[in-house]
């Protein structure tokens, strides 16, 4: 298997759950901020230009997070990344949605407002529109780390709405937010970096928790 991904970006979540699985795969890292995800080449292997992206060995692609931790909780079953119950793996996947369909895309439209309008006093409305949304939806994340009644969010391991809680709270300090204001957010951060293989993908892709500190 190869992992398409952008160090910090929401492909992470992938990333992580494969080095928490132990499983044997290749990374490849498409650097973003160079345009990368437009090249020909990428657009072969996702016309959408997006990461994440996995690969699998006879070429198949998965794109969406959603997508990719399903396979890969079915794959890897011992690492028991989704509740198998159906209730509770419905609620592990209602959080996995909310995180990737309405947190995500409002800190697009914070650090990307370009893609939203074409002309700057546009992009900065929305900008600054959405930085208070952004705050408010952290928030939101924070006191649902806060009322977790298990180890991690749906139970004794490591799933997807864990890593993603980590990408996105780590996304506020680029739009001034400080994450360490997230009391329940920023333990459960600090608990996933002191978890070897997570703390292998944060080291892999070389990232700094809390970008506002010196
Ligand atoms: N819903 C998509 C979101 C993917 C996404 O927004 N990826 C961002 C990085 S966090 C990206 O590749 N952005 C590059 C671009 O849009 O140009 C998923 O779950 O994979």
């Amino acid at each position: 298997m190869k992992l398409f991904f952008a160090p910090g970006a929401c492909s992470f979540v992938p990333h992580a759950m494969l080095d928490i699985a132990g499983a044997p795969f290749e990374s490849s890292m498409v650097k973003l901020h160079k345009g990368e995800q437009h090249d020909a080449a990428y657009r072969g292997i996702n016309p959408r230009g997006q990461v994440p992206v996995l690969q699998l060995s006879d070429g198949t692609v998965i794109t969406q997070i959603v997508a990719i931790a399903s396979f890969l909780d079915a794959q890897f079953r011992d690492a028991q990344f989704l509740p198998s119950e159906p209730l509770a793996r419905a609620k592990a996947l209602e959080t996995l949605a909310w995180l990737n369909n309405t947190v995500h895309p409002t800190f697009t439209h914070v650090f990307m407002p370009q893609k939203f309008a074409a002309d700057a006093p546009a992009c900065d409305a929305i900008r600054a529109h959405n930085a208070v949304r952004y705050l408010e939806l952290l928030q939101e994340v924070d006191a649902m780390v806060a009322a977790k009644r298990s180890t991690w969010l749906f139970g004794e391991s490591i799933g997807p709405a864990d890593l993603y809680v980590l990408v996105v709270t780590r996304w506020g300090g680029f739009a001034q937010i400080d994450p360490t204001q997230f009391k329940a957010s920023w333990a459960h951060m600090q608990a996933l970096a002191a978890h070897p293989a997570v703390a292998k993908t944060i080291e892999r892709e070389r990232l700094q928790l809390n970008l506002l500190a010196a």
